[in-house]
């Protein structure tokens, strides 16, 4: 018996220390079935990859990329059974690994892992990489090689004498509207999801301010001493203002009448319109230039009080107006945007524009008692909203009375302890379990959620959890994808992207977020194919038609920023 246990120990002791004559051959391949962040982890992370396997497998090893040696070996538990995502997985835990390093993990009957680091700053590329991309979104400019390297292209859409609709309040004449960003994978530009995401840009701005310094990204403006950061999100904000009626209320967007083909911009030349005026354009409008005021203030202060005055005549004519809703005219079938409910523009606008000046008037008309703090995945930017002035409020202790102050933090705080709960458990470790249009997105507002309550108390869950959202992006899902373009060994090529699909370019624009996985799948109508019976969590193609989960959108890669830039500052 004795000498039984003492073999079984040699045998542990090997296992457990690994030997380098032992090291299995790495041929260059990856399994698919072993899913992990395929860009890394921060040396003190939570450490998961989750395996799919009907075998009954127990071990795994991480072998150090260079050396091939094994530094770590463990045990694998479940099978779990997912439902979500429809498969049974192991887990394979590896927080022990702290030490910096490139590895891969390896499991006997399965092969290599995709590649993945353990260091500092480990997210700092793809955080610049998801920025940059806008640049790449730039309407009305021609990328030149120096910025845009092989993305490089002309000029399209100047959009300098746009027609207005009839839909406009307007019978006449034309409107100068350049620069801004493409909303997605379309040519347009919507007041709406552009003043939304400028919102969440801003707060990681007003929270990490100069988490980007000037020249961290090669645009036209670096070297000009003011943060890239700053310089992209002024080529939106500037567009924006230019959607401002003289009566302060905002045109809803700049459009064709259809959507274009996938052709490059300067090839996509049908005519555009001024399109719509309303309550929400007006009023996401008025909170995003209200806190471009406060962001803009250090650095160009006539600006900034441009962008106050805009701010305060877009809620002016909202409360005038406050309940126009926009729906698409019968001639124009481009993206809606659509709302009804309007009290968490309201509540947007006002936190703004009271951060902003301190003027009781805006502080008072917020419904305090009625704040709702459930978040549901699906309701996106509509009911986001509330949550980003929630947000702001809460940065801003010493502006609020204390009982509003002590009702938001304990508001919040529940709703993250309930969201990071979840992520402890639910499939894929992340707090969505809902899969619509754009759940990329909804999985990083939950985590948007969970981060404010970090700065609020500093619980290592709340972290945990923020990471472990990062993680399911860029490759810990069941597809098995980072979901960034350009990031990670196995990210989308074939995004629901005009200038990616047109330009010959072998790579897509990088630093995009695909949608992720939509169980509504409604492009299967146009056609796309999704394996039949597909779990919620696998509803997803890589493929150029797939609108409806492979597209990108600036409202998906604005929480991305986010929750990039939060990590890379949180885990300093
Ligand atoms: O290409 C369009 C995409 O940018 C939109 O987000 C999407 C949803 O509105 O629609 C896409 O256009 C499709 C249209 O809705 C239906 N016919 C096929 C189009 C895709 O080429
Ligand atoms: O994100 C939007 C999603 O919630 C809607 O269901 C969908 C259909 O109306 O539209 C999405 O937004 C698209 C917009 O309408 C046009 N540009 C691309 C956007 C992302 O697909």
């Amino acid at each position: 018996m004795s000498r039984l246990i003492g073999v079984y120990g040699i045998l542990v002791l090997l296992f457990t220390f690994g030997c380098k004559e032992e090291a299995p051959p790495n041929d260059g391949t990856f399994s698919n079935q072993i899913r992990l962040n395929q860009i890394g982890y921060y040396p003190g992370a939570t450490k998961k990859a989750v395996v799919i396997t009907e075998s009954e497998i127990s071990n795994f090893r991480i072998i150090e990329s260079n050396s091939g040696e094994t530094v770590f070996s463990g045990e694998i538990s479940g099978p779990f059974i997912w439902e979500l995502a429809g498969e049974q997985v192991r887990i394979a835990d590896f927080s022990e690994l702290t030490n910096e390093g490139s590895y891969q993990l390896y499991i006997e009957e399965l092969g290599y892992s995709f590649p993945f680091e353990v260091k500092d700053h480990v997210l700092l590329p793809v955080f610049h990489g998801s920025i940059k991309a806008l640049y790449y979104q730039r309407a009305g400019m021609a990328l030149k090689e120096k910025y845009a390297s092989k993305w490089k292209r002309a000029l399209g859409h100047p959009d300098d004498s746009v027609i207005f609709h009839t839909s406009s309040g307007k019978k006449t004449g034309f409107l100068k509207s350049p620069k801004g960003w493409y909303d997605a994978g379309d040519y347009n530009k919507y007041v709406v999801n552009a003043s939304f995401p400028l919102g969440q840009y801003f707060l990681l701005e007003e929270q990490y301010p100069k988490c980007v310094t000037d020249g961290d990204l090669n645009i036209p403006e670096s070297g000009n001493d003011i943060s890239d950061y700053l310089d992209e999100l002024k080529y939106e904000m500037d567009w924006v203002l230019t959607m401002q009626d003289e009566d302060g209320g905002l045109f809803h967007k700049l459009t064709t009448k259809n959507f274009e083909g996938m052709v490059m911009p300067h090839e996509a030349i049908n005519q555009r319109y001024i399109v719509g005026k309303g309550t929400a354009a007006s009023l996401d409008f008025a909170g995003a230039a209200a806190q471009a005021a406060r962001v803009f203030m250090p650095y160009d202060s006539i600006y900034a009080k441009r962008c106050l005055q805009a701010a305060k005549k877009a809620y002016s004519w909202s409360v005038e107006n406050p309940e126009v809703e926009f729906v698409n005219p019968e001639d124009i079938s481009t993206g809606q945007y659509g709302d009804t409910d309007f009290d968490d523009e309201f509540f947007w606008a006002r936190t703004q524009l009271y951060v902003t000046t301190t003027d009781n008037t805006y502080l008072d008309k917020l419904n305090k008692e009625e704040i709702d703090f459930t978040y549901s995945a699906g309701d996106g930017w509509t009911k986001f909203m509330r949550f980003m002035g929630i947000f702001s409020l809460l940065e801003n202790k010493s502006l609020i009375p204390d009982e509003l102050y002590n009702s938001l933090r304990e508001g919040l705080l529940h709703t993250a302890d309930d969201l990071a709960a979840k992520s402890k458990t639910n499939d894929y470790f992340q707090c969505v379990d809902d899969f619509q249009w754009g759940s990329n997105s909804d999985v990083l507002n939950t985590a948007m959620i969970i981060a404010q309550a970090y700065r609020l108390e500093k619980k290592p869950e709340y972290l945990d959890a923020v990471r472990q959202a990062a993680d399911y992006v860029l490759g810990t899902n069941a597809v098995g994808y980072s979901f960034v373009t350009g990031f990670g060994d196995n990210p989308p090529m074939f995004i629901h992207h005009r200038q990616s699909a047109a330009d010959g370019i072998v790579d897509p624009v990088p630093g995009l977020l695909s949608g992720g996985p939509n169980y509504d799948r409604q492009d299967m109508s146009d056609g796309v194919i999704y394996p039949e019976n597909v779990a919620p969590m696998k509803s997803w193609t890589d493929h150029e038609d797939s609108y409806a989960s492979n597209e990108i959108c600036l409202n998906w890669n604005s929480p991305l920023t986010y929750i990039l830039g939060f990590l890379e500052q949180e885990s300093k």
